[in-house]
């Protein structure tokens, strides 16, 4: 038995509070938000165990826990001091106060969260903004009867169980499974970051008047999504403040960006779960949704399927609270990630939402930030962009990289960007051998694919892709061996533990790997290396050492992609479908300076309902027939794998689109063979990548969407 455990050479480990691309986002904009001078707060939870720590046994992938909290971590201050009381279950009852009637809420469990703050200090300004993350302790509050009535032992479990809610990350945010913790999660960030937020506006202010001139609140995806209802029961119940006012407040304060395609994809609350954890919460989204449904009702008529769909709640067999509906009906604007994800948000996922209020939808493409994705991962290619460019400037103000344009075909510049890129992958393919023991070519192109495993993310299509490569370098004599350009294949990511299918193509990567990179008839014509545990370190090592990287989605199905972006700022080739923002990336650096390959996000509901009867190249009938018979092992294994691709069952279309990712991939060895051409694309993607900077995203955000504006420190 083998078994892949190591670590990286950074002494700081990752703070893997986040499961992809969503959490990821975030962490680029606070940097962008600091930077820029945006007077911004951002919530979240202190988890003390991150996303797992993703080991390789036999080419299986297994999950441990990550503690990442061993060692301290040195960059955050415990508040002792700041600390709510978060309520869960119970029953509402009511009050009479001055006369009228209010609703009070009487919980059945309290739990105190704890800030822990984590400044993100802005580059070159003072700015430094907070990210306050919050820890579940027992409440204050003693379980005095317990004790009273000698059941001691119990009644300090019971209070030790409060630290379970901020113990562990779900390790998938996409398959949404009614589970009570989760929900506990959500409101108990939501609940405490709430209450913080309404505690500092009131140690300045005596009512609310001014509260939306002072105030915006970001619902990234639909997790928070609670705080609406939160912040219209503290405002109602507690304040007084009146229905009418309180909800002119919440829909003035509110903005939400959704961050998905798939409807499926988009979280429900079953109502009996909401209504025993949150029970005053549930009262209120009925009466929002009362008032919604009137509304409808007007503007509609009797359109019963209409509103069915648009209602907040959804009924039959289990009975659920939709998020993304609640959210769209009570926030002022609804964000997109990308243009292309607009126009499906538009015309598919929230059409009817679209009808209503067209002018509540709008995008603001994702971006990254060059201060980590290349200033701090790419020491040496941030150099010799501030020397050609002449300044250092680009790292403020990332139009700047468009300069380097006038450059790409310079040859000094060549030269030098090509010496970057070879230091880098030096770098990598010292951290592929300890790893791996594989001892890679560094005249080999490496071509990467890292990010989360999906099959809509179709990392198998890669996998087929280097079958088939490999078949063709057995069969080619010595001149046309002689013609192959080295590759070296890197894939990484890692699956959620429950998602079967995610972690066969971990495997099926490893079963291929092991025959490949043992061929001595192959040699260094082709590796494939699967880098485990991949997170954020691991990709600041990989993009800087890449040359070509792939994003080949089902189009249609990636909201936007941020990985591509950091892979473009670092000078690697895109190989990718015209999906999410590969689309605006397309209309930077132009479809010359990238391979493009598959279906049009327009083309894919007709490929989907050909069915059995797409055409499929023999060459993808071939690869799949090899992996089914059993060429790479585990025959019974990967047969629910090639159930996937075949016999009509393909959605995610690897069949329709395997010829052209063949031509693609034809084009890049090509492209290759010629290092000048290869380098003055490669130079062309980095100075087009300056609309993908996170620093555009926010200021877009910031002047469409929050209002606000820069706010320089005076000190
Ligand atoms: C991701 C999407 O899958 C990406 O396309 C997108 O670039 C990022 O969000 C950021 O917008 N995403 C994720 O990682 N987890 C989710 N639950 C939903 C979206």
């Amino acid at each position: 038995m083998s078994c892949l455990v190591f670590s990286l050479p950074f002494k700081e480990g990752d703070a893997a509070l986040g499961n992809g691309g969503l959490a990821r986002l975030s962490a680029c904009q606070m940097d962008s938000l600091a930077t820029l001078d945006f007077p911004a707060w951002g919530y979240g939870l202190r988890y003390q165990y991150g996303l797992f720590r993703q080991i390789i046994v036999d080419g299986f992938q297994h999950e441990q826990p990550d503690y990442w909290l061993n060692f301290g971590n040195p960059w955050e201050i415990e508040r002792v001091q700041v600390s709510y009381a978060v309520k869960f279950y119970g029953t509402v009852e009511e009050e009479v106060s001055n006369g009228s009637n209010y609703k009070v809420w009487i919980p059945g469990e309290t739990v105190e969260a704890v800030a822990y703050d984590n400044p993100i200090p802005g580059y070159g300004t003072r700015n430094a903004i907070n990210l306050r993350l919050w820890a579940a302790k027992p409440s204050g509050q003693y379980d005095l009867e317990s004790y009273n009535t000698g059941d001691y032992i119990n009644a300090v479990v019971n209070r030790q169980k409060a630290e379970i809610i901020s113990n562990v990350l779900y390790p998938d945010d996409r398959s949404y499974q009614g589970k009570e913790l989760r929900l506990k999660q959500q409101y108990f960030f939501v609940s405490a970051s709430i209450q913080d937020i309404i505690r500092r506006f009131k140690d300045v202010h005596d009512n609310f008047d001014e509260f939306t001139e002072k105030i915006a609140l970001q619902i990234n995806d639909t997790h928070p999504s609670l705080a609406i209802i939160e912040v219209m029961r503290v405002l109602f119940d507690e304040e007084h403040l009146g229905w009418d006012k309180a909800w002119d407040i919440v829909c003035k304060i509110f903005s939400f960006t959704t961050h998905t395609v798939q409807p499926e994809g988009l979280e429900k609350i079953p109502v009996d779960l909401m209504g025993s954890l949150l029970p005053r919460h549930l009262q209120i989204i009925y009466d929002i949704n009362y008032k919604f449904m009137e509304e409808l009702k007007k503007k509609f008529g009797q359109d019963y399927s209409r509103h069915a769909r648009m209602s907040i709640v959804e009924e039959g067999a289990v009975k659920s609270i939709r998020m993304a509906n609640l959210s769209i009906v009570c926030c002022h604007k609804v964000n997109g990630v990308s243009r292309v994800h607009f126009e499906l948000l538009k015309t598919r996922v929230f059409k009817d939402f679209y009808d209503l209020w067209p002018l509540k939808f709008q995008y603001k493409t994702n971006g990254v930030t060059q201060r980590r994705w290349i200033v701090v991962s790419n020491p040496s290619l941030c150099a010799v962009i501030s020397k050609w460019l002449g300044t250092e400037a680009w790292v403020r103000n990332i139009d700047l990289l468009a300069g380097l344009r006038d450059y790409a075909s310079d040859a000094d510049l060549q030269q030098e960007w090509r010496m970057v890129k070879k230091i880098n992958k030096m770098r990598l393919a010292e951290y592929i051998e300890t790893l791996s023991g594989v001892k890679v070519s560094l005249d080999a192109m490496f071509d990467v694919q890292i990010k989360r495993i999906h099959e809509y993310k179709r990392q198998l299509l890669n996998v087929l892709g280097i079958i088939h490569r490999y078949d063709c370098i057995k069969s080619m004599n010595e001149s046309d061996r002689r013609k192959v350009v080295p590759r070296v294949c890197i894939i990484g990511g890692k699956a959620a533990p429950g998602y079967e299918i995610a972690k066969k193509i971990i495997k099926l990567c490893h079963a291929v790997a092991e025959k490949v990179n043992n061929d001595p008839g192959v040699g260094d014509l082709l590796k494939l290396i699967f880098i485990p545990d991949y997170n954020v370190s691991v990709a600041e090592l990989v993009i800087p050492g890449s040359d070509l990287s792939q994003h080949v989605s089902t189009a249609g199905h990636e909201a936007s992609g941020t990985g591509s972006m950091k892979f473009l700022m670092n000078g690697c080739l895109l190989l990718a479908t015209a999906d999410g923002s590969t689309v605006e990336i397309i209309e930077e650096i132009g479809a010359d300076n990238m391979f493009l390959l598959g279906a049009r996000v327009s083309e894919v509901p007709a490929l989907r309902d050909q069915g059995a009867s797409v055409r499929v190249p023999l060459q993808f009938v071939r690869v799949v027939r090899m992996v089914r018979d059993g060429y790479f092992g585990f025959k019974d294994y990967f047969e629910s794998l090639c159930d996937t691709v075949e016999n009509g069952k393909d959605f995610y279309l690897l069949g329709a689109d395997f010829a052209s990712y063949l031509e693609a991939q034809a084009a890049a060895d090509l492209a290759f063979v010629n290092q000048e051409k290869w380098t003055r694309m490669s130079i062309l993607s980095t100075s087009g990548s300056g609309r993908f900077s996170s620093d555009r995203t926010i200021e877009e955000y910031a002047e469409q969407t929050w209002g606000i504006e820069p706010c320089k420190c005076p000190f």
